[in-house]
């Protein structure tokens, strides 16, 4: 006898069939429906079961996918097919990302084509480009509200010439991610408009209260995340004469997931999205898509069980879409996204953090020990490893691991920010504080990652010593994101050593939210003066590039499965890649001293064959010392 999903597939069938022609198409649709249907079921069962109408939800659900997947390019057709063949196109040692805005960084999408031979000179054959697509002038979060998913923003250009840059980039080896602002959107996205213009089907999309009876009670439970610009996470909006739930910003309204409408609209976008070729989506601000009274509303089970019903729609109907989870949050939490159900990608929050804590203690034992409990993911998965970003820097270690080596959670975050914003005594960063609160005394800390790392002021009041450690601290932590394990991701702007832009303080818009300070607009001298000798960016962008290749030539960089070992000098940050039969020691000097290390620390691993170091060519024989200049690290193979 069939089991009741079975029939209740088999019931579906008819009506999707005849969406798709009973072609070719069908056979393909129906053989992925098969593959990903019961969790596609389940999930959405859990979400929406107790409604009557679920049969229909579902159904409805479904029809949109095979209508998506009706308009999928043939192109991204056979991209489907071919991932199917190797899922793991984005675990090698080629995968090399870089993030910009498309404004900032080119001024609109013709002028991104323009540098297209840039990112190839680079080598980086990912690209994440920022939100694109239509939002109010002024109140848009750096283009995350979005008032029009299927609308790129004109003063960028329109939907052709982003498809067109998208394959043009392919064509290049370049994949483009894209933004999937599942969360909210812009109030005056027409679901929003229509909400306050009394429609009650669209004020269904979001979380809409006559007075703050219930938003009081849902508050007793939540985290400020924008405590400067306004408190609480609701806002009164003036035309509804009610108050509307939003966890960001007073016009970022939060959709509301409770309803499947919601879901099967938002699904809709996410497929038009992958149709226009993008390859990996970046679920934003991921963790607050559910909510629940009495609960943090944060990373709920019913988050993932979103997730996990929209991955299932991609993998039917655009299966080579795979998507980054952005959740900056308790490490516990980050590492529920990433499985190859929800999220195959993560942004790695942890990483980033500590190895700022690690280059301000000049101490790498609280990296070490995270890293060495929490970096395994999931062998088809990958994180995505950065250092920068255009958010804010928060410390998102785990206050337990931290007491585990001796250190007290609270008020090392304390220190961090005083030497992040420059007012510890001796700090060599120009960071300024983001989002403090009174109230709980927390705070992050904006930056361009050359003023984190003591470019600015070495450049301002110091000599030619400090800007060469400036650059050296630069170049450590990215030599870590590209041979650590994942995907190194590059905040653009990086390589060309991007001091902090403090512009935007005489920008109204803007002036209230200083991770502008680090959203810096590009010239074309600026990219130019790579080419000018004696320049930081000259240095900066050379070994950048030289180390990307090297990377790329690697083969023990590949994949993840990296060991962490405790170096018996705390200053030196070390871990083993393998990949295959290969394998690769990295060490990295945390400090601006000297050091040295007895070689055995290898020769566990290597036995008594002498090491190349690849970063610099120098043999490394068997019982003599590993020495270290300031910020010196080392990739070692035997011969
Ligand atoms: C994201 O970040 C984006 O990266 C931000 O640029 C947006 O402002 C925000 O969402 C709203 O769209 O609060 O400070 O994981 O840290 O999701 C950044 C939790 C943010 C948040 C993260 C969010």
């Amino acid at each position: 006898m069939k089991s009741k999903l079975t029939s209740h597939l088999e019931g579906l069938k008819p009506a999707l069939q005849t969406a798709l022609d009973n072609g070719e198409e069908w056979h393909r649709f129906e053989h992925r429906l098969g593959r990903h249907f019961d969790l596609l079921y389940h999930s959405l069962q859990d979400l929406y079961g107790d409604r009557d109408d679920f049969s229909t939800c579902l159904e409805s659900i479904l029809l949109a996918a095979a209508s998506a997947y009706r308009a999928r390019p043939v192109i991204l057709k056979s991209r489907d097919e071919g991932r199917e063949q190797d899922a793991s196109w984005y675990l090698g040692k080629e995968a090399v990302g870089g993030v910009c805005y498309v404004d900032l960084f080119a001024d609109n999408l013709t002028g991104l084509e323009k540098r297209l031979p840039y990112f190839k000179e680079l080598g980086i054959n990912y690209l994440h480009l920022m939100p694109l697509f239509q939002a109010p002038e002024g109140r848009n979060d750096g283009g995350y509200a979005v008032s029009d998913y299927r609308r790129v923003n004109p003063a960028l250009g329109n939907m052709k010439q982003l498809t067109e840059l998208i394959s043009l980039f392919r064509e290049n080896g370049i994949s483009i991610v894209l933004d999937f602002i599942y969360n909210h959107t812009s109030d005056e996205h027409e679901w929003a408009q229509r909400a306050k213009r009394g429609e009650r089907e669209y004020q269904e999309f979001y979380y809409i209260y006559p007075n703050r009876e219930i938003p009081d009670r849902y508050e007793e439970n939540l985290r400020e995340v924008f405590p400067e610009e306004k408190p609480g996470s609701f806002s009164y909006c003036e035309q509804l004469g009610q108050w509307v739930w939003t966890t960001f910003k007073s016009y970022q309204w939060d959709l509301n997931y409770g309803n499947p409408a919601v879901f099967k609209a938002m699904a809709e976008e996410m497929l038009y999205l992958a149709n226009c070729g993008v390859d990996i989506l970046r679920l934003d601000a991921v963790a607050f898509a559910w909510k629940e009274m009495g609960t943090a509303c944060e990373s709920l089970d019913k988050v993932h069980v979103l997730v996990t019903a929209f991955n299932q729609l991609a993998q039917i109907a655009a299966p080579s879409l795979l998507f980054k989870s952005e959740a900056i949050v308790h490490p516990d939490e980050v590492t529920r996204y990433i499985n190859p159900r929800e999220c195959q990608l993560s942004y790695n929050p942890l990483l980033m953090a500590l190895l700022w804590e690690a280059l301000a203690t000049r101490d790498v034992k609280l990296l070490q020990h995270s890293m060495a409990k929490r970096f395994r993911i999931h062998a088809d998965t990958s994180w995505i490893n950065y250092i920068r970003s255009h958010d804010d820097v928060g410390w998102t270690f785990c206050d337990d691991d931290a007491a585990e080596v001796g250190i007290n959670g609270h008020d090392h975050r304390q220190f961090l920010n005083r030497f992040y914003t420059g007012e510890f005594p001796g700090s060599f960063a120009r960071g300024v504080p983001f989002q403090y609160s009174p109230e709980t005394g927390d705070c992050r800390v904006c930056g361009s990652t050359a003023s984190l790392a003591g470019l600015e002021k070495a450049l301002n009041d110091e000599g030619e010593v400090e800007q060469a450690l400036a650059l050296s601290r630069i170049l450590l932590l990215h030599s870590v994101l590209l041979s650590i394990g994942g995907i190194p991701l590059i905040y653009l702007g990086d390589e060309i050593a991007t001091q902090n832009d403090y512009s935007y303080q005489d920008d109204r818009h803007k002036h209230n939210d200083s991770r502008w300070v680090h959203r810096h607009r590009f010239s074309s001298d600026d990219l130019e003066s790579r080419n000018t000798t004696g320049t930081p960016a000259n240095t900066l962008f050379a070994r950048f590039k030289a180390l990307i290749d090297l990377r790329k030539s690697t083969a023990a960089l590949s994949g993840q499965d990296t060991d962490f070992i405790p170096s018996r000098n705390g200053q030196i940050f070390a871990y083993l890649r393998r990949h295959a039969d290969k394998r690769l020691l990295a060490l990295c000097n945390f400090s601006e001293s000297s050091h040295s290390l007895a070689l055995d620390i290898a020769t566990g691993h290597f036995g008594d064959k002498p090491l190349t170091d690849l970063v610099n060519g120098e043999t490394l024989h068997p019982g003599t010392q590993i020495n270290f200049e300031p910020y010196q690290f080392r990739w070692l193979q035997p011969d």
